[in-house]
């Protein structure tokens, strides 16, 4: 990012400093792969005049996901909502309630027919015409289907809106699903799953929407690969102990207290792909993953896995083999270093021009000019 470019960026962005926007911004672009530079395109889109309006719908869920974000800096996403993005409807954040909220909403989707994005949270019901969760008096599933024809795009935030999640769980007595099986094969909805979600893969998601006016590169699950590229198994800290078969058997014992895998006490980390070693949780620092506070990861954003499979039963292991991006964990006496072992090291350091390029490293993507992924499946 040049001097120039961000000379002609605003000191402000509502009550975020350009600083602290651009901080942002760098996060975002390395959580997307694409390279530094694309921090201010993305920064030009959101700060003009018109801000892009969001319609956000809940169904089934425990507001945990909007919780998420409310949770998030760099900058807090408060400000992020109130000053960058237009948020025209959500029932938990919005000031206005009851017919106030919903004339706001209509009024919204007027003025803004295909240029809003809908954010549906939350699983929907659809048995027995969809009564079990019902808005302004309305099935949340009629609501869905009137408002998405009119969205410049559709994301669902959260494992239920994305399958189903909680909600759907065996006996799922409600019908509920998630929105791409509500609204069916018409509409593409992306899906940002985890329960909850991380909210920097929910923003990147939507900035690159706003800023590129086209989806990310999705997986078969609809999923941005950039984020749900790679399995926890492949970025886990945990993962030397693994290959190196050290497992912690019991909670508490002395294996987990040292550190040691959880596959053993049912971790699904071999099996379910999303960024949680790298990106963390609630910007408090080091380990602040469920694997890096000793709790086995259970797939929460693995359809099929989360809310089906048993807890502690055994993933199945799709790689044996530590990524190559590993140096090797065991060398033979005296041998030092090996070249593997340099490289990384001196990639490392190459990399580490600030926070955009330390989370490119965590998520083992290398910003390229191109814009694509670094990594493909
Ligand atoms: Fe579901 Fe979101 Fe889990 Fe909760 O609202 S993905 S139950 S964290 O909060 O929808
Ligand atoms: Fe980490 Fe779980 Fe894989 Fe062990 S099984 S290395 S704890 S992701
Ligand atoms: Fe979910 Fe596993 Fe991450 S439980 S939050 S995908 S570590």
């Amino acid at each position: 990012m040049e001097d120039k470019d961000i000379a002609r960026l605003p000191e402000h962005f509502g009550r975020v400093s350009r600083r602290d926007f651009l901080k942002f911004c760098a996060v975002a672009t390395a959580t997307m792969g694409l390279p530094l530079g694309a921090a201010v395109r993305i920064a030009e889109a959101v700060a003009s005049p018109q801000r892009p309006p969001v319609i956000w719908l809940s169904g089934q869920e425990c507001t945990g996901c909007t919780e998420t974000l409310l949770r998030s800096t760099h900058p807090t996403v408060d400000h992020l909502i109130l000053d960058l993005i237009s948020l025209d409807y959500h029932e938990t954040l919005s000031t206005p309630a009851g017919h106030l909220a919903e004339e706001a909403k209509k009024k919204s989707m007027a003025a803004h027919q295909g240029k809003f994005i809908l954010v549906v949270e939350g699983a929907i019901p659809i048995k027995d015409k969809g009564i079990y969760c019902m808005i302004g008096g309305r099935p949340m599933v009629e609501i869905l289907r009137e408002t998405a024809p009119q969205a410049m795009g559709i994301v669902a935030i959260g494992s239920c809106a994305a399958w189903g999640g909680i909600p759907s769980a065996e006996p799922n007595p409600t019908g509920a699903v998630g929105a791409q099986e509500a609204l069916g094969r018409d509409f593409k909805v992306i899906n940002v799953p985890g329960c909850p979600p991380n909210p920097y893969n929910f923003l990147s998601t939507v900035l690159y929407i706003l800023t590129f006016k086209k989806l990310p590169d999705l997986d078969k699950e609809g999923r941005p690969k950039f984020a749900y590229g790679r399995m926890i198994h492949e970025l886990c800290e945990r993962r030397p102990n693994f290959d190196a078969g050290r497992f912690a058997l019991e909670f508490g014992d002395e294996g987990h207290r040292q550190g040691w895998c959880l596959y053993k006490l049912g971790c699904k980390g071999p099996e379910t792909r999303n960024n949680c070693p790298a990106m963390l949780f609630g910007d408090v620092g080091s380990r602040s993953w469920p694997v890096g506070i000793g709790s086995p990861c259970f797939g929460c954003s693995e359809r099929g896995i989360g809310f089906t499979a048993p807890v502690v039963a055994q993933a199945s292991l799709q790689k044996v083999t530590p990524p190559d991006v590993c140096a090797p964990i065991v060398t033979d006496r005296g041998g030092g270093p090996g070249l593997a072992t340099v490289g990384v090291g001196a990639g490392l350091a190459g990399l580490a021009l600030g926070a955009g390029a330390v989370t490119a490293w965590k998520l083992g993507q290398v910003p390229s000019d191109s814009g694509e992924e670094a990594e493909k499946d």
